[in-house]
């Protein structure tokens, strides 16, 4: 069981995860629109990350809709305040969400930073075991969070060691492929990391709030804290994802091609009419 159905609500925090769900599940829906519409900017090798970045907002999205659904079924307005009714509400849907998210979210990262071959397929086996072992060990530790007995401690600490190889892997995977980089996208690429680093950090910490703060308000901080990570995780992501795979492109000419291509002039084309021709 969840901290979540412990409380009672008064008007404002009710509203308040109830408004942050929609924003949630907005944000994924328009990262949706962003990605396919901006998949055919960049290079064919590229495009893999933006139909992967769509995957992660089409799971996402359904997701969060089924928890901000769940969240209005599980409270009742009693005249006071929202009590919690015939149905428990969970953070469970949130981890098999995770299981989708966080393999497709290193993958992509291999992509746009070049990675190939060998590296390729062994970057992807570590990253989908070492992301698989954090989620599942979390979310067996969040079945004990009401009275954190033992269970939420120690499964807790396994998942944060994963996460600490995750980490380590992706800080090996972004400087080790930097330098290979143009120098004009070299800031970008690091920042990678950093946002990655900086995102998934908030989950541990919502993960902790019922021991850090166990209260309503907790509740609302701690549905905030999911809120932000998930946007910055997947949707900001994604699109300094983006932002990288197409500049690389334009830097390789893909841009100047497919510009040139509307300023043909009827009746054919030399190579001196269109000198950025690829
Ligand atoms: C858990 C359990 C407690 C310890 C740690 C955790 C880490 C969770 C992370 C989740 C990342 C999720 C992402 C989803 C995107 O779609 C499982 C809460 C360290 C890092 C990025």
């Amino acid at each position: 069981m969840n901290v979540e159905n412990e409380f009672s609500y008064n008007y404002f925090q009710y509203s308040i995860v109830d408004h942050v769900f929609t924003f949630g599940y907005a944000a994924m829906a328009a990262g949706l629109v962003y990605f396919l519409v901006t998949s055919s900017s960049s290079l064919p090798r590229y495009r893999l990350s933006s139909a992967l970045s769509a995957v992660v907002m089409v799971s996402a999205f359904l997701e969060l809709l089924v928890i901000s659904l769940q969240w209005q079924r599980s409270f009742v307005w009693d005249g006071t305040a929202f009590v919690v009714g015939d149905e428990l509400f969970g953070n469970g849907y949130r981890y098999m969400n995770w299981s989708i998210d966080v393999p497709v979210l290193l993958v992509q990262m291999l992509i746009v930073l070049g990675v190939t071959g060998v590296a390729f397929r062994r970057g992807v086996v570590l990253f989908v075991a070492a992301g698989l072992a954090m989620v599942y060990t979390g979310y067996v530790g969040q079945y004990y969070e009401v009275d954190r007995s033992a269970p939420f401690w120690v499964w807790g600490a396994v998942s944060t060691v994963f996460f600490a190889v995750i980490l380590v892997l992706v800080w090996r995977t972004v400087y080790g492929n930097v330098e290979r980089m143009p120098a004009e996208v070299r800031p970008m690429v690091k920042a990678v990391f950093w946002l990655l680093a900086i995102s998934w950090m908030l989950y541990p910490g919502a993960y902790l709030m019922p021991a850090i703060w166990d209260s309503a308000d907790g509740v609302v901080a701690r549905q905030i804290t999911y809120t932000v990570a998930d946007v910055t995780s997947k949707v900001v992501y994604g699109v300094l994802l983006s932002a990288i795979a197409v500049r690389v492109s334009k830097l390789e000419g893909f841009g100047a091609a497919r510009d040139s291509i509307s300023t043909i002039p009827r009746g054919g084309v030399t190579d001196v009419d269109a000198p950025g021709r690829v």
